[in-house]
């Protein structure tokens, strides 16, 4: 997996239908959630018991998951077998004219840490680049100095999950004048995928006239998970099982090993 680049994905979505059952996923988090621009499926995890209708829509997700190709696609980059992170399952609205939910340069080491691996699959459900904020990735232009850059990390993820990082940072990290910033135009269907250490935020653009939503998949090892910090001990994977064809959800304990 490229450290800090990412893939770009077109048409990773092929039916309508896909689009249709991640955009009602959205929304229905959306109304379990308090928060206007962010919403994560735990919460609706955790309380699947008081309501067992949420749990049947949203695992309609999981089910189309496992059956999409970015399980496929962790295992060709990663060589390893994946897990799908539900703690850090979410979706993000940005609405036209509002600035408030963008997010500066950050890289999702931020909030996964930075053991374990972790691969994103940012799938945006509008038109992104134009009327609508895609993703600006921020890109080394030559070789980087690898003991700078994770000693910077380190500091970094110790900021938590609010930290984003400025254009300082940014000449810290990968050199003064060693970086770029790219972004594209994507339609609905195509996606990027990246690695948890790549730069990213959300794109700058003049101005802004429609909708954007999108649904973050955040897909770790099977076999070595992230080890976060004592908080994360109900860190929730979910599994594909061939032995018994089934999509387990692992919890707990046997994820966390107190180091
Ligand atoms: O969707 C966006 O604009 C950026 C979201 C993001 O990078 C994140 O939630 O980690
Ligand atoms: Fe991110």
């Amino acid at each position: 997996m490229v450290r800090y680049g990412f893939y770009q994905l077109h048409r990773a979505l092929f039916e309508e239908v896909e689009v249709r059952l991640l955009r009602d996923f959205c929304l229905k988090l959306y109304s379990l959630s308090a928060q206007n621009s962010k919403a994560g499926f735990l919460k609706a995890f955790n309380e699947r018991a008081e309501n067992p209708l949420n749990m049947a829509n949203l695992e309609g997700v999981l089910k189309w998951f496992w059956g999409s190709p970015f399980p496929g696609y962790f295992q060709a980059l990663y060589r390893d077998e994946p897990a799908l992170m539900i703690d850090f399952l979410t979706v993000r609205h940005h609405a036209p004219s509002s600035q408030a939910s963008h997010v500066s340069w950050h890289a999702d080491a931020n909030f996964g840490g930075n053991k374990g691996p972790i691969m994103v699959c940012w799938v945006p459900l509008d038109p992104v680049g134009r009327t609508a904020p895609g993703l600006d990735f921020c890109l080394p232009l030559r070789k980087v100095d690898e003991d700078v850059l994770n000693r910077g990390w380190a500091e970094v993820i110790r900021g938590g999950e609010n930290s984003t990082i400025g254009d300082a940072d940014l000449d810290r990290l990968y050199g003064i004048g060693n970086h770029t910033t790219e972004t594209h135009v994507l339609n609905v269907g195509d996606c990027y995928v990246f690695d948890r250490y790549t730069v990213h935020r959300t794109q700058r653009l003049q101005k802004t006239t429609t909708d954007r939503y999108a649904v973050e998949f955040r897909i770790t090892s099977k076999r070595v998970p992230p080890r976060l910090d004592q908080s994360y001990q109900q860190m929730i994977l979910s599994i594909r099982d061939h032995a018994r064809n089934s999509i387990d959800i692992l919890t707990g304990a046997q994820l966390y090993d107190g180091a």
